[in-house]
């Protein structure tokens, strides 16, 4: 029997609960129970000698086992960004959790995790925490409280609103409190998104471009909407990239 499995199962003995294997590539394959063997009828052992054997050879057993199957989440995605960036929209968007939304600050106040199912099976975990605010090392906002659901995230996305005023500069004070809240957070990989980018035309981002190539330097960004469901399947690509890198 064939069993399709997801990348990323693993398979463990259901009786010592050990992992037994784990599929690591696609379109790996594993035999994980023998089967058995056919027997041989008595007329395989007919001679000149003897037309009517009495002999056979019985066949040999399969084997039997007892597994379970569990999909071991590969990494994951924190979202970080001011409150009112877009954050609860993007989750609802690319995963089937159901995050409040509003036009208002703070709106979200607990973590909401989605599972962002991508091609091929594959899938990676995304959060989606309340907002962050200058200051948020002094308590302000909801402070760093929060920031320990993101702490072991592989990768961080970070989301700017394209009517930012200063999009360089927001990011940088997003990074500012990471850091203060723990410097290793910045050793994570980072991607910054450019959210309600529907609000921008072409020429607009062009220009756009040449400043954020200047300010940001080397920090990856790409602009998406939510709304208008543009660049996230090219956000799922990167940060499926970035997760595997
Ligand atoms: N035009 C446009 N508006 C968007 C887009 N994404 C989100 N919004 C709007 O932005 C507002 C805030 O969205 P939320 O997803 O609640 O923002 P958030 O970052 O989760 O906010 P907090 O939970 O308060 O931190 C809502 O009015 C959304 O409808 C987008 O792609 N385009
Ligand atoms: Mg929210």
């Amino acid at each position: 029997m064939f069993l399709d499995v997801p990348l990323g199962t693993i398979l463990r003995d259901a009786e010592t609960n050990e992992v037994v294997l784990e599929i690591t590539e696609h379109g790996e394959e594993k035999i994980i129970v023998e089967g058995g063997m056919g027997g041989r009828g008595n007329w395989h052992f007919k001679s000149p000698t003897n037309q009517t054997p009495r002999y056979a050879q019985p066949g040999v057993e399969g084997k039997e086992g007892a597994y379970i199957l569990e999909l071991k989440v590969l990494a994951d995605v924190g979202l970080v960004g001011f409150p009112n960036a877009g954050k609860s929209t993007l989750l609802s968007v690319i995963t089937s959790a159901k995050p409040k939304i509003a036009d208002y600050e703070f709106t979200t106040l607990k973590p909401n995790l989605g599972i962002v199912e991508y091609r091929d099976f594959k899938s990676f975990v995304m959060a989606d925490i309340p907002g962050i605010i200058e200051g948020a090392a002094e308590g302000k906002g909801l402070g760093h409280y929060f920031l320990r659901h993101i702490e072991r995230n592989a990768t961080l996305l970070f989301l700017i609103p394209a009517d930012s005023n200063d999009i360089s500069k927001e990011y940088e004070i997003l990074l500012d409190e990471l850091r203060r809240y723990n410097p290793e957070m910045l050793d994570k990989a980072r991607l910054i998104a450019i959210s309600k980018s529907d609000m921008l035309d072409e020429e607009l981002m062009d220009e756009m471009r040449v400043e954020l190539d200047k300010d940001l330097k080397n920090v990856p960004y790409m602009f998406i909407s939510s709304v208008a469901q543009q660049g996230l399947t090219e956000l799922k690509d990167r940060l499926w990239a970035m997760l595997n890198d």
